[in-house]
């Protein structure tokens, strides 16, 4: 007897997984050679729902197991998206007319790298963030901080202390949370009557069209479309009214919502489902020949750096990213291609990446490290990390970069 289909996490119609990456480790669980002993895995595969037109994860982890007292990504760690999230939040205050009678609630603040801007300007927030130790970062912002998952039953609850909110913002949050039902309920509940919940995240158009499979790992269970996100709104009372696109994470996408009917729908809304239905997101022929593409990306990556490995170059990584969880354990790079990864988060710093467990250095150590190619696994912030190593990186080094090719700069 086969197994049974998978079951879409949006409207339970049955589907087909259309790329199998195979045993994944947690993307952001790296730690000590002891602590790495037996590293849990799950199998990551990823469907395309032709009914709601939701891309998504067959299986996700548990979520304790990715959000905790101990997550690696801290979102202060790029100072481009500082100003990208202080832009984010003067965009909100003018959109909603912000003032220190407003509420604005953010789902999963992290360090508090948006949410700093609205207590700068004296607009009062609260920020839900499941995992501790970046919460706490928030709170010694001056960021008021509910430690806990966002859900309809936690939006309830706020709605015991708390008024309704003008603006309920999220951002590279929605894409982790399988639960969606339950989000959205909790943000009809807790949303005012003229209220707009804006989100952004990855762009599914994107990921298409740069071929970057690598924003494919546990945390990110959807990648969304106006299509998908379109559905989902309608079958919540909520209604998509606008959407702006953003160089953020290689290529995302800022999704307003309101309550359905009491807003203008932007054109933007139209004419992007258009392009989504001209490229071909509705239909799962566009998904067919993803994975030829990625193994390309995966051959011409390996082939390099064996070549490098035999002229006896020296390859280190750049950005312990999620990202690179995918790439190095889809792709098989252990420390024998890359001999380590530079990082500047703390948490990361003399520990060893998942899976393949490839060390992972202090930035101050690459100031030292004297390699001859560097391979971007951050290649999302490709223009503030080119810019800062512009100097270093002329006496005779190169970087490698695999999105949407694999090239040498
Ligand atoms: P970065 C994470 O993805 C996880 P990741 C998460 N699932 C998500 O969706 C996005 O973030 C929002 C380092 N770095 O941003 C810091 C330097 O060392 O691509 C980070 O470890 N020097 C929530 O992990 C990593 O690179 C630098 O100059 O794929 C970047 O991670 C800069 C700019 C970064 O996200
Ligand atoms: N908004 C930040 C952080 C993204 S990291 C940025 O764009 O950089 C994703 C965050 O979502 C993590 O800090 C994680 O703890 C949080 N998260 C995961 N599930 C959540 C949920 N159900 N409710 C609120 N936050 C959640």
């Amino acid at each position: 007897m086969g197994s049974a289909m998978p079951k879409c996490l949006i409207c339970e119609n049955e589907y087909d997984p259309f790329i199998d990456f195979g045993d994944m480790p947690i993307a952001n669980s790296f730690g000590s050679k002891e602590e790495l002993v037996d590293e849990y895995t799950f199998k990551m595969k990823v469907g395309f729902c032709s009914s709601c037109k939701m891309v998504q994860l067959v299986s996700q982890p548990d979520r304790e197991m990715m959000f905790h007292d101990n997550y690696a990504f801290f979102s202060s760690t790029s100072n481009y998206m500082k100003e990208h999230f202080k832009n984010f939040s003067e965009s909100i205050s003018k959109l909603q007319d912000l003032t220190n009678n407003s509420f604005v609630v953010e789902i999963g603040c992290n360090d508090g790298i948006l949410l700093q801007n609205f207590v700068a300007t004296s607009v009062p927030c609260l920020g839900i963030e499941p995992s501790k130790n970046v919460a706490q970062v928030a709170s010694e912002k001056g960021i008021e901080v509910i430690t806990d998952f966002f859900d309809q039953s936690l939006a309830e609850n706020i709605l015991k202390t708390y008024k309704k909110a003008d603006a309920i913002l999220s951002a590279n949050v929605m894409c982790h949370i399988p639960y969606m039902h339950s989000i959205y309920e909790g943000v009809k509940t807790l949303l005012s009557e003229k209220g707009v919940f804006v989100f952004e995240d990855p762009y599914l158009g994107e990921v298409i069209e740069k071929t970057s499979f690598d924003q494919i790992y546990d945390e990110h269970v959807f990648l969304f479309s106006a299509l998908s996100v379109s559905y989902l709104a309608d079958m919540h009372g909520l209604e998509l009214i606008n959407v702006e696109s953003q160089v953020t994470h290689g290529g995302s996408m800022r999704y307003t919502l309101a309550h359905k009917g009491v807003k203008h729908v932007s054109k933007n809304v139209f004419d992007l489902i258009e392009s989504e239905k001209k490229l071909g997101l509705d239909n799962e022929r566009i998904f067919l020949d993803y994975k030829n593409k990625v193994d390309k990306i995966k051959k011409n990556l390996i082939d390099l750096l064996i070549r490098l490995k035999n002229d006896g170059k020296k390859v280190v990584g750049y950005g312990a990213t999620s990202k690179s969880t995918t790439v190095t354990n889809y792709f098989g790079i252990s420390n024998q291609l890359v001999s380590c990864i530079y990082d500047n988060t703390p948490i990361k710093q003399n520990k060893f990446s998942p899976g393949v467990h490839i060390p992972i250095l202090s930035y101050d150590e690459f100031q030292k490290s004297d390699p001859d190619y560097v391979l971007l696994f951050a290649w999302n912030h490709a223009a503030e990390i080119m810019k800062k190593e512009k100097e270093y990186m002329a006496k005779d080094k190169h970087w490698i970069t695999y999105i949407p090719e694999v090239k040498i700069n």
